[in-house]
């Protein structure tokens, strides 16, 4: 191993929306040494590496944002509704620009590994460039959504044509015009590219494992009168957001839907339904996530929406989910998605009706014994979400434990913020974190600064060590467990539940509630306030 040469207060993994707010707080607020390393060529995490056809984002821009810079809420103008990939990585330079943050960022670098000194107190991390420095605190800013999952499809090396992942995109793009070209996967990403690809292919296959429920986007620019009226709001908005259940402005009915007549019920899933958006998903009936009588009103509105959208009733039908609560995956955004399956030149493969992938051939790949021809092949199959980004860092606590292992069951954390065993180590919108349920710069704001408030009191109080008790860890283990039980979300095979990749076991991996990502605020700021309640100090 490389020795140590440097030493930082506090070394950040990852310049995506996390990191570059960690470094900000450390570096501006508190004073601090930071050394951040970045696998990508520039700043944006998620938002570098995301750069397939039709990539958005599908929250609100005018809540996507930093808001510790009042300046930039005012000078910032994003160009629609729902800002496309490379107008986010050109926000993300203008605030790494505006507050000079490439300067302790080094680029191009990936951790291959930390190790906690039990003697020193210190963390030593290493990287693929055969550095290795040291530093008192390790957080990592690696996102939830950017270990990619590529399945080990049978055969794929015998494919003649070429291949992507799109949470690896070629950053010339990629030319699909008189090529046959597959997408495998539908989840969120999928619903994204689709419509955009089937634009410009001769031909494209799209391989359904499981049908999803899409609710329309409804992307556009945004009247500028509204904008004007948020930019005067701002102060408004994020208390509103950070106070709200899902850090958005959406609010559920405070109602059964099984309490209201079917006209009523109508009308409200329709003023939804024309929002475009989250609305249908999150302010929808209060008991729509409790209730599978509830929630089946809503799917049954969705399928009506297919039925009515998809002209081939044999291709609607297989575009309707079965088998999983609505609501209950992360819910895809649609632009022309369902349209799409009415042009000449898409086919839908879907594996429950016409069979599942069996192999990648030298032509292209064979689905329920049927080879399809194919030019390029699209892997739209997501990510080992939460969990696999921090187990692939390799890092090492004390007595040698190392974390994948400490998490080979499924996470284990206190707050989604620390790890027992991990003394000096910050997760941002780490697992059992609100995290993904919520819009993303709310929860990493909330946990940035949380993370740079403990560090400033450390600081002040001459302490060295802060880590979460194993008590504390296993009870919020529990609670995370507890309240998701009471849902439906527990049903569904998604990746929330782990359930994407064959053999990740089951877990729940984010928070949800009971009061959201404000009350999780105050749940963080009580244990803050009770001299760090459940960690050990020293
Ligand atoms: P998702 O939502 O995990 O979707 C992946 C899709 O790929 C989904 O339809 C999967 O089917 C499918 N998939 C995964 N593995 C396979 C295999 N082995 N064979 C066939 N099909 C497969 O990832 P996305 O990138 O769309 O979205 C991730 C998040 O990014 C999104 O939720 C936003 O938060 C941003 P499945 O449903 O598992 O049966």
């Amino acid at each position: 191993m490389a020795s140590a040469t440097q030493h930082f207060d506090a070394v950040v993994i990852g310049a995506g929306f996390s990191g570059m707010y960690m470094l900000k707080s450390l570096r501006d607020t508190l004073g601090l040494k930071v050394r951040v390393y970045e696998a990508g060529e520039t700043v944006g995490g998620t938002w570098y590496w995301n750069r397939y056809p039709g990539a958005r984002c599908d929250s609100d821009a005018y809540i996507y944002v930093f808001t510790f810079d009042k300046q930039m809420l005012q000078e910032w103008e994003w160009s629609e509704r729902y800002p496309t990939q490379p107008e986010i990585l050109r926000y993300l330079e203008y605030v790494a620009k505006r507050h000079d943050l490439k300067r302790d960022i080094q680029f191009s670098t990936r951790v291959i590994g930390g190790a906690f000194d039990e003697h020193t107190n210190v963390w030593t991390v290493r990287t693929d460039k055969g550095e290795a420095v040291t530093a008192r605190y390790l957080i990592a800013a690696v996102g939830s959504l950017s270990h990619t999952n590529m399945p080990q499809f049978k055969g794929l090396e015998k494919f003649k044509g070429t291949w992507y992942h799109t949470s690896r995109f070629p950053k010339e793009g990629v030319d699909f015009t008189a090529k046959r070209v597959a997408v495998v996967g539908t989840g969120a990403t999928a619903v994204q590219a689709i419509p955009e690809i089937a634009q410009q292919a001769k031909h494209l296959t799209v391989f359904q494992r499981t049908a999803n429920y899409c609710v329309p986007a409804r992307n556009g620019k945004v009247d500028p009168e509204v904008v004007k009226a948020r930019k005067a709001d701002y102060d408004g908005i994020i208390k509103r957001t950070r106070e709200s259940f899902f850090g958005q402005e959406h609010y559920s009915i405070p109602k059964s839907a099984l309490e209201a007549t079917p006209e009523e019920r109508e009308r409200e899933f329709d003023k939804r339904w024309d929002a475009g958006g989250f609305a249908f998903w999150l302010a929808n009936y209060q008991d729509m996530f409790f209730s599978s009588e509830a929630n089946e009103l809503c799917a049954d509105y969705i399928r009506r929406k297919i039925r009515k959208t998809v002209k081939d009733p044999a291709v609607a039908e297989r575009l309707i989910p079965q088998g999983h609560y609505y609501g209950t995956k992360r819910q895809p955004l649609d632009t022309n998605y369902y349209e799409t399956f009415n042009k000449d030149n898409v086919l839908l493969v879907d594996a429950k009706t016409d069979g599942a992938i069996e192999e990648m051939t030298e032509q292209g790949l064979r689905a329920g014994g049927k080879e399809y021809a194919l030019d390029i092949i699209v892997f739209a199959t997501g990510f080992d979400a939460m969990t696999g980004p921090l187990k692939a860092l390799n890092l090492q606590g004390r007595g040698g434990r190392m974390l994948d292992q400490e998490w080979a069951d499924g996470p284990h954390s206190y707050l989604g913020i620390s790890v027992a065993g991990f003394p000096n180590l910050f997760t941002i919108t780490g697992p059992q974190s609100p995290s993904v349920l919520s819009n993303m710069p709310v929860s990493i704001e909330q946990h940035v600064e949380w993370v740079s408030d403990c560090i400033d009191h450390m600081n002040k109080t001459g302490k060295t060590t802060i880590e979460a008790t194993s008590q504390a860890q296993e009870q919020w283990v529990a609670h995370v467990n507890d309240i998701v039980n009471l849902t439906l979300m527990t049903s569904a095979n998604s990746w929330y539940m782990s359930a994407n990749i064959p053999g990740k076991p089951r877990a729940f991996l984010p928070y949800l509630g009971p009061e959201g990502v404000g009350g999780y605020r105050k749940q963080c700021d009580e244990v803050a306030a009770k001299g760090y309640e459940g960690f050990v100090v020293a």
